[in-house]
């Protein structure tokens, strides 16, 4: 079950220049920050809140790390913006496993590592009205749906 906005995966060409646009703007500070060299870029999470699940919400600030990227390729014909949505679930597997039976293609077989060490897979953006979407199970979130809840 998809319980929250895990965050919000926004392209740029300079991260510096970028995490300082939304500390100075708003205020928000880098939670965590890393380099994902199977997803080729470098991040930085700024967490906007925490959620009634024991999750958090965060926006994802991407820089690509090589030309062949997704990103990359992504910034090149887009220009600077809102790359992806993600949701936050308990179970990545299984609910990746109930939308690919709906007929929407999951980019991956297996979820893959995401930022802090979460589970992550994506949809395909021409089967979701044109938004990359992506689905997380944060690190220590798995199985920690409440039974009762549904
Ligand atoms: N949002 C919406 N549409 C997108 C898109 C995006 N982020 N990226 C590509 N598309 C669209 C393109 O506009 C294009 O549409 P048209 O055919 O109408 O022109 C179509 O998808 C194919 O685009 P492409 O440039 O040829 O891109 P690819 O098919 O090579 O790759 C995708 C698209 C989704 C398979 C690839 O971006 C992918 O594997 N994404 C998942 C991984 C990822 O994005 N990692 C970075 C973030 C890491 C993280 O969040 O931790
Ligand atoms: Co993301």
């Amino acid at each position: 079950m998809l319980t929250r906005i895990d965050h919000i995966g926004i392209a740029c060409f300079d991260l510096d220049k970028t995490v300082e646009f939304y500390r100075a703007t708003y205020g928000f500070e880098v939670f965590h920050s890393e380099v994902n060299e199977e997803q080729g870029v470098r991040e930085a999470m700024l967490k906007i809140n925490e959620t009634s699940d024991g999750g958090a919400s965060y926006l994802q600030l991407l820089e690509p790390t090589r030309e062949d990227s997704t990103v990359a390729k992504w910034l090149d014909r887009n220009g600077e913006g809102v790359h992806h949505i993600a949701f936050g679930t308990a179970d990545v597997d299984g609910d990746a496993a109930a939308i690919r039976d709906k007929g929407v293609r999951v980019l991956y077989d297996e979820p893959r590592t995401g930022s802090m060490g979460s589970r992550i897979t994506f949809l395909h953006p021409k089967d979701c009205g044109g938004v990359l979407t992506e689905l997380v199970t944060a690190k220590g979130a798995e199985g920690s749906e409440d039974p009762h809840s549904h």
